[in-house]
């Protein structure tokens, strides 16, 4: 079974530079390189990742997708003088060529291409290669933007042809339009290509017609390019969340990739010359993690742009410690996507909805209109008067600020007597219990009759202990084989309330009795997917109605990016509790998806409630709470129904008010 992080980086990719002035092209130096790799280092991870050497690409990889005409161009600038190069660079834009461009470049693109073969034959899951020069803007016939070969390009093409794939995911996060990957696979439905990029309306670089979210793709392939442009700077956190969860993740999982590739720039990221945005570094934790559960875990990152090097530097740590499997840094700040961000997102979607299952019903939305909400405008102003050293000081504070504890746990289990689960690594069975009187006195919302039953008591005992544990952040999730849902989600909620924690996020999958009775007057959110539900719903106890026809591919993920996650990242909550009843309408993998991505929030401290009649589904969420390998299997999936979308839309009208992640689709 695949497992493990793989980190591909050489120091000969610093051997080039920028010969003489030009200060279009000053700010992608060698030390990019160095100072990503140190703080890696700093934060102990490259040691906890397999180094995977670099190679250089054969001339037969680099004409994949460029022509031999442009091959012979670059080797031919190995022998050439200072005057040479510089000639050479002005015949294309925004690049420059140096004595060691070649070799730096087939070590990049080598590199890449080590890493895509050490994923697809399962030596490692997941990796991210540190490399440059950069590729996602160079073609056919032309080096462009500080490229010289399309490493993400020509590696879907590599994959497709050596592996047989049929579907590869390109995820541009860089902050410019990756125009060379566009043109490249525009009329290939086998690579769906997202590129989301500052565009001002076409007045930022490289001012393309074509980078507009109406450019969709051609003949075969259209449908399969996904433009987002950012007509405003100072997009931030929730922008990109939302961009992710209204565009990006919904065709991605409709679209079923074998492998991700990420064109990983970070000049989209805070502090940037460049992007002129407002990410910070953990957002691209939070990217990395919901891309990681396409494809079966297989994500390939491949370093792309990126000019602030703290923030660089800080956020690809952040990519290759979610790579690992850590826990996730929690997004601070308000989460209003701002209303051009919702403009775009709004004008992508319409644009692709002839193309997408899952956008069939964007008309349905109860009209939203985005020019009406005077509210979430943003730091562009602050954007206006760029000064580096202000994101400097503004960056330590930050880092400094974010917790990193990996707790000594992964996930604990309480587990019925004689109950055989084969238990993954990083998972411990809880023997310990509490006391009679220390449950009793911990159950004084529930009636005296339920804690009679000596199996009751015995796990209520023993998740009170858990419950500590998660509390102290000794485990990072858990899991409780329960003879009743409902009386111990209603006694772990009780217990958290009483904790210094905030923010509770509660969710609950099919029937819970008593549940439904316990009154919630806003302390914390609770989320109900059920087959049935009563009338009465507030923006904090939230009834969803969703089913699921079994025997069929599903559909979940639709309403887990147009609601349910949407709504958990708004929250933020510090803790999250998730329930199943009786009578669920959701399948045992929708519940695995559903886990795997909330584990990006609140730490990833979940506490799991199934009933202890259930062991099948305990067996299958154990694994995802542990983060055993190769357990990410969530597609295909199919279209939603109409009558599962409509029960939704009617909900989300009531809500979205109050929950400003949620606003997306067209009015
Ligand atoms: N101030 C990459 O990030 N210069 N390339 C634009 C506008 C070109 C970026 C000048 C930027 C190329 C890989
Ligand atoms: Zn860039």
């Amino acid at each position: 079974m695949a497992c493990g992080t793989a980190l591909v980086y050489d120091e000969e990719m610093m051997s080039y530079k920028l010969l003489w002035d030009d200060p279009e092209c000053s700010i992608e130096v060698p030390e990019r390189l160095s100072s990503s790799y140190k703080r890696l280092q700093d934060y102990d991870l490259v040691k906890r990742c397999i180094q995977l050497p670099v190679r250089e690409a054969t001339d037969e990889e680099i004409t994949l997708v460029h022509s031999h005409d442009y091959l012979q161009v670059v080797k031919s600038t190995q022998t050439m003088n200072e005057k040479e190069l510089k000639e050479i660079s002005q015949k294309y834009t925004a690049v420059f060529y140096h004595q060691n461009s070649f070799r730096c470049a087939k070590l990049s693109l080598g590199g890449t291409l080590q890493l895509v073969d050490a994923i697809l034959t399962r030596e490692v899951q997941n990796g991210m290669a540190i490399v440059r020069p950069p590729g996602h803007h160079s073609q056919r016939n032309q080096g462009n933007g500080f490229c010289v070969f399309n490493n993400v390009a020509i590696a879907a093409e590599y994959a497709k042809k050596k592996y047989k794939l049929e579907r590869i995911l390109i995820v541009d996060w860089d902050v410019h339009h990756g125009q060379g990957i566009q043109y490249i696979f525009e009329e290939d439905p086998s690579v769906l290509y997202f590129s989301w990029h500052r565009y001002e309306h076409k007045t930022f670089w490289p001012y393309l017609r074509e980078s507009d979210y109406d450019v969709i793709g051609r003949g075969k392939g259209t449908g399969f390019n996904i433009n987002l442009p950012w007509n405003k700077v100072g997009m931030g956190n929730a922008d990109y969340i939302a961009a992710f969860f209204h565009v990006l993740l919904p065709l991605a999982f409709e679209f079923n990739p074998e492998l991700v590739l990420v064109s990983a720039g970070y000049d989209s990221a805070i502090g940037d010359p460049e992007g002129r945005m407002c990410a910070t570094p953990e957002c691209f934790s939070h990217l990395t993690n919901m891309l990681m559960n396409l494809a079966g875990g297989k994500l390939c990152a491949v370093l792309e742009g990126g000019y602030n090097l703290r923030s660089l530097a800080e956020s690809v740590c952040m990519t290759v410690r979610t790579l690992l499997g850590d826990p996730l840094p929690r997004l601070t700040g308000e989460m209003t996507p701002c209303h051009s961000a919702l403009e775009s997102i709004q004008n992508v979607r319409a644009a692709h909805t002839p193309y997408w299952k899952c956008l069939l019903y964007n008309e349905i939305k109860s009209a939203h209109d985005p020019s009406s909400e005077g509210d979430s405008q943003h730091s562009s102003d602050q954007q206006q008067n760029f000064d580096t050293a202000m994101f400097d000081i503004f960056l330590d504070s930050h880092m400094k600020k974010i917790e990193f504890a990996v707790p000594p746990l992964r996930t604990c289990a309480v587990l019925p007597e004689g109950c055989c689960l084969a238990l993954p690594d990083g998972v411990l069975v809880e023997e310990k219990t509490a006391t009679r009187e220390h449950i009793i006195a911990c159950s004084s919302s529930l009636p005296n009759e339920l804690l009679e039953k000596e199996t009751m008591l015995a796990t209520l005992g023993k998740m009170l202990v858990i419950l500590n544990k998660l509390l102290e952040y000794q485990t990072m999730n858990s899991i409780v084989l329960s003879p009743d849902s409902s009386v111990c989600a209603t006694f772990a909620i009780k217990h958290v309330l009483a904790s210094p924690v905030k923010r509770l996020l509660c969710i609950n999958i099919g029937d819970l009795g008593i549940l439904h009775e316990f009154d919630n007057d806003g302390e914390y959110v609770c989320l109900n997917i059920c087959g049935t539900y009563p009338t009465g719903m507030s923006n904090r106890q939230i009834y969803l109605k969703w089913t699921e026809s079994p025997n069929e591919y599903s559909s979940f993920f639709y309403i887990i990016f147009c609601c349910i996650l949407p709504l958990a990242y708004n929250y933020q909550p510090d803790f999250i509790i998730i329930t199943t009843g009786s009578n669920r309408t959701i399948g045992d993998k929708d519940i695995s998806l559903l886990i795997s991505l909330l584990q990006g929030l609140a730490n990833g401290r979940i506490l799991t409630i199934i009933p202890e009649t259930e062991p099948k589904l305990g067996q299958k969420l154990v694994k995802c709470l542990s983060d055993s390998p190769g357990e990410k299997h969530f597609g295909p999936h199919r279209a939603p129904s109409l009558e599962n979308i409509q029960n939704l839309k009617e909900k989300l009208d009531i809500i979205e008010k109050e929950w400003k992640m949620l606003q997306c689709s067209a009015s």
